[in-house]
């Protein structure tokens, strides 16, 4: 079974609430989550309008396909009544698929490694501190190499 990386995000209403929910609605819908980061309350990035966010990342096993691994991500999004009010703005709860095995994809609907993960540091600090080492094949160090090295100077702090 492939291992996959998931970045969870949330910044509207009971945030650390709503990433429990989505974690606990992972193993009924076939993945099952082997370890979750600690929590960080971490600085908006993109869209710097809105309320800080809290992020994780776990590691989990699943049989679901990248296209149904995907599905599944949504329904727990609309199950948690996440109404994005636009690309990038505040919600209750997002789901992204940063890692797929060693597999790299490149569909409209699908792209992984997610293509913004290396330059955000609310996804790489608790990436490597799940996985320090962990190094997909398209990188060129591994995961707290790349923390190590990132520029990015938005603020993260763990709760
Ligand atoms: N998600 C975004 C845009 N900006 N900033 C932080 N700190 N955390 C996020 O999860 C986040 C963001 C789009 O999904
Ligand atoms: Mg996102
Ligand atoms: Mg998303």
């Amino acid at each position: 079974m492939p291992t996959v990386y998931l970045s969870l995000g949330s910044n509207l209403g009971n945030r650390e609430g709503h990433l429990r929910r989505a974690i606990a609605a992972l193993p009924p819908s076939g993945v099952q989550v082997q370890q979750v980061s600690s929590i960080y309350e971490t600085e908006p990035v993109d869209y710097l309008d809105q309320p800080w966010f809290l992020n994780c990342v776990l590691e989990a096993e699943t049989d679901l396909e990248p296209p149904a691994l995907l599905q599944a991500l949504r329904l727990i999004e609309s199950q948690l009544r996440s109404q994005k009010e636009f690309a990038k703005g505040p919600r209750k709860i997002d789901l992204d698929i940063l890692l797929y095995g060693n597999e790299t994809i490149a569909t409209p609907e699908l792209q992984v490694p997610h293509p913004r993960m290396l330059q955000r540091r609310f996804v790489l600090t608790p990436l490597a501190e799940l996985a320090p080492e962990l190094k997909h094949p398209a990188w060129e160090a591994p995961a707290a190499v790349l923390l190590e090295r990132l520029t990015d100077p938005s603020q993260v702090r763990h709760l």
